[in-house]
């Protein structure tokens, strides 16, 4: 099927979702409020949407209205609707419709020659493998915190004392901020300097993701800095810029960095069980498409929970084989070294074990954090249960002592 089709959830009467997705299909391509003359009808017949399928859950009652049932409906709309871009197929799909009471923008499906107009991430998942020159296992990334009003040197320390813990990739918290105390160029020469000591040091490589922030107009000339200046990666909040401002920063040839997408503000549109957009598709399916190379999300377990059906199926758009390149997993959220096996079961190999507090908070400090999620990593890949490698591993023992 050419164009791209869309999979809502609405509720209502048993038999009443033939009308519902006629009107949809209408609606948001050739129909207005009123009766168009007959003329222009003919004309625009090839740009109507059709109905692809209606399945009606006759035993899915909505909670609140008893005489309404769950629907899905399938619509296809033609290529020739809209350009090739996210803000013009999102307003195509659910422009008006996400306006228009409980209905709920479950997937997305594009044809192969509208998926072939977005390239995806630039590096995925093999390319980030190849740059850590790591893998056998799951990545581990770490977070700085409590650096709001802390200065440079502060961060350096935090830096060194994290990396030392032997994570993979260390991001900036993700409301940092442009600040005097630690400007961007600066945390990005001073995050290259500490790394590169402790690499002559100890012969482990992690990369940092700088925050990339400020007015929208001046992200193409940030980014393009911090590529001169050698930085890593960039962590963007995608969901409070919009998709396409990642996806125009991916295909800039000038400034080619491996992007983080954070999943901030995400929730203003995905959290609602009759509203807005399914979690899979905004920071599964599309974030890959618009080109992150790591897709930060709230596990199922942890301090912000999402529910698992949809983690798990996050998870899936991210990695499934596709023309797009893979972008890697990154369950987040009040993750601590306990949950390492649980990670590890739902997103294999090919994911990131990312946390905060669970580095941070570890009684023997970040570097004894960072061991703990080492050690977790390599007890489950070896298949030793996470309280018999305790016995041989300290840290480890630590942090199962105190979050269990
Ligand atoms: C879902 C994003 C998680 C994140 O960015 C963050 O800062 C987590 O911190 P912790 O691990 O919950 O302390």
């Amino acid at each position: 099927m050419s164009g791209v089709s869309a999979l809502y959830q609405v509720y209502g009467k048993p038999g009443s979702f033939e009308k519902r997705a006629d009107g949809i299909a209408l609606g948001l391509t050739i129909g207005s409020w009123t009766d168009l003359p007959l003329i222009e009808q003919e004309q625009l017949k090839k740009h109507k949407g059709h109905v692809v399928s209606i399945n009606e859950f006759e035993h899915t009652f909505h909670p609140l209205k008893p005489d309404q049932i769950k629907a899905e409906i399938k619509i296809n709309y033609p290529n020739a609707n809209f350009s090739a871009d996210l803000p013009a197929i999102l307003t195509t799909v659910f422009g008006k419709l996400s306006l228009d009471g409980e209905v709920k923008l479950l997937d997305l499906e594009f044809s192969p020659e509208l998926l072939d107009q977005f390239p995806g991430p630039r590096f995925g998942i093999e390319s980030i493998r190849d740059q850590l020159e790591v893998y056998n296992r799951p990545l581990i990334m770490s977070i700085f915190k409590g650096v709001i009003g802390r200065d440079i040197h502060y961060l350096a320390e935090q830096l060194r004392h994290q990396a030392l813990g032997g994570v993979d990739l260390v991001k900036d918290d993700e409301i940092l901020f442009e600040n005097p105390l630690t400007p961007f160029e600066k945390r990005i020469t001073t995050a290259k300097k500490v790394l590169q000591e402790v690499y002559e040091e100890t012969g482990h490589r992690t990369l940092y993701a700088v925050n990339l922030s400020g007015r929208t107009s001046q992200l193409k000339a940030k980014a393009q800095k911090a590529k001169e200046l050698g930085a890593d990666a960039l962590l963007l909040n995608v969901h409070a810029y919009g998709l396409d401002v990642l996806q125009e920063l991916v295909e800039d040839d000038n400034i080619q960095l491996p992007f983080m997408a954070h999943p901030a503000y995400s929730g203003a549109f995905t959290s609602s069980s009759f509203y807005g957009v399914a979690t899979p598709l905004l920071l599964g399916k599309l974030t890959r498409y618009a080109g992150a190379d790591f897709s930060l999300f709230p596990s199922p377990y942890g301090s912000v929970a999402l529910e698992k059906t949809a983690a798990l199926s996050l998870g899936e758009e991210l990695t499934k084989i596709s023309t797009v390149k893979r972008t890697f997993p990154v369950p987040s959220a009040g993750i601590h070294p306990g949950l390492v096996p649980l990670l590890i079961e739902d997103y294999g190999f090919d994911s990131i074990i990312n946390a905060g507090g669970g580095v941070h908070g570890h009684p023997a400090g970040a570097t004894g954090g960072g061991l703990a999620f080492r050690q977790a990593v390599t007890a489950v890949l070896e298949g030793i249960p996470l309280k018999e490698a305790a016995q041989q591993y300290s840290e480890l023992k630590t942090a199962l002592d105190l979050w269990g």
